[in-house]
């Protein structure tokens, strides 16, 4: 995709619920948990490699005789991490079928009750009804409804709560403790979607969330020599959260989310793209901490990026040589620029990574990086022998 393509882009967010009542109101994401082989391991894993510190428990120490969680903060992000104890727990079944992955996308609500009826009614499959949970420091409301895949929005309401945070859990006081990486909060959180599914999906966060189509790229703008994919991305009326979906293309070869729906066994999360308002400073030390980003993209790619600034070239202050060093990438669109950087995936399996996003006035997706990314991405795959 080129600048100008990205300049005819109309974000439409300020048409978003113009007069219109938001049925359901979100303050922010509120947890993303996933369902892991081993969480004490993986727990460790994103304290030493992703700057997470401890923050609650609950195990058989707290009377949780059937499964343990991990939970992790880094300023406004909550990570938990969930493992069954024994053979009964139905967790045993999704990591079975999909191995380490995103189970719950938290979102926080003033009103579960509400959230729950109004996404149920427009035809929201129910997870969990609302549910009170309550101790010393006061009462959390939780209910849940089903999104792509195996994959559940929760909606937390956690008005008087006091706690650290939820009941149920007690505080995870650790001597180990290493320093934040300077992640600050979830920016969006992608879905892959099967064949011909993304505009149900589309269509699904519409009608039942009541989010809005806040940019979309086709396959045309979104191909390599050997693949190519659609995305669209989801956004709730304040912006605060953010789901882009994708869905493969047809191709010559075996595009990135078509290898991510065969080693995922179905639909799910792909990417959680986390801020930083240092990106150079926080991926020094991510690697340092032994994180495996995506190889940088040809010379070719950072001479071209003072014409891909445009207008902004003189606003960025990152020395182009450094970015490439770190192989970060860079895109603008009409309101400024952003920085962004792609890990290689967590699991053995090739499904969920993370991004890496600094925004500079963009509210873009990086759409000009998508070609350079894509091949990059095809490079991995070619290694792994999955292309
Ligand atoms: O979230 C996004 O849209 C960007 C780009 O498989 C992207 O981070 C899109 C699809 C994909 C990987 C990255
Ligand atoms: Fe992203």
């Amino acid at each position: 995709m080129s600048n100008k393509d990205i300049k005819s882009v109309n974000y439409g967010l300020e048409k978003i619920f113009e007069g219109a009542q938001d049925f359901l109101p979100l303050l922010g994401t509120d947890y993303v948990e996933f369902y892991v082989g081993n969480a004490k391991q993986a727990a460790h894993f994103y304290k030493t490699a992703f700057g997470f510190q401890s923050l609650a428990y609950k195990g058989l120490e707290t009377g949780s005789q059937d499964e343990v969680s991990y939970v992790l903060v880094q300023d406004k992000i909550r990570l938990v991490l969930t493992t069954p104890l024994n053979s009964k727990s139905p967790i045993n079944d999704h990591i079975v079928k999909h191995g380490d992955g995103v189970k719950v996308v938290a979102l926080w609500v003033e009103d579960a009750r509400s959230a729950w009826e109004e996404t149920t009614k427009r035809g929201a499959k129910s997870y969990m009804e609302p549910t009170v949970e309550t101790d010393e420091h006061g009462e959390v409301v939780r209910s849940g409804i089903y999104t792509y895949g195996e994959t559940v929005h929760m909606f937390v309401e956690r008005k008087n709560y006091k706690g650290t945070f939820m009941p149920g859990f007690m505080d995870w006081k650790s001597d180990y403790n290493p320093p934040s990486a300077g992640l600050k909060y979830i920016d969006h959180m992608v879905g892959n979607v099967g064949w011909g599914q993304m505009n149900k999906w589309v269509k699904w966060y519409e009608d039942v969330m009541g989010f809005e189509n806040f940019l979309s790229f086709d396959d045309k703008q979104i191909h390599t020599e050997y693949s190519a994919l659609m995305s669209k991305v989801m956004s709730n009326g304040n912006g605060r959260v953010k789901f882009p979906i994708n869905e493969p293309a047809k191709a010559a070869k075996r595009s990135q989310i078509e290898e991510y729906l065969d080693f995922y066994e179905g639909e799910g999360v792909q990417h959680i793209a986390v801020a930083t308002d240092d990106i150079i400073k926080t991926v020094s030390q991510l690697k340092a901490n032994g994180v495996e980003f995506l190889p940088p993209p040809p010379q070719a790619y950072y001479d071209m990026i003072p014409e891909r600034l445009g207008v902004h070239r003189d606003m960025m202050k990152e020395d182009i040589s450094k970015l490439q060093e770190l192989s970060i990438l860079v895109d603008a669109d009409e309101e400024g620029y952003l920085l962004q950087i792609f890990t290689k995936p967590v699991e053995d399996r090739p499904t969920l990574f993370f991004e890496i996003i600094q925004r500079m006035g963009a509210r873009g997706f990086g759409a000009g990086n998508f070609k350079a990314l894509f091949e990059s991405i095809e490079r991995e795959q070619q290694r792994r022998g999955t292309l």
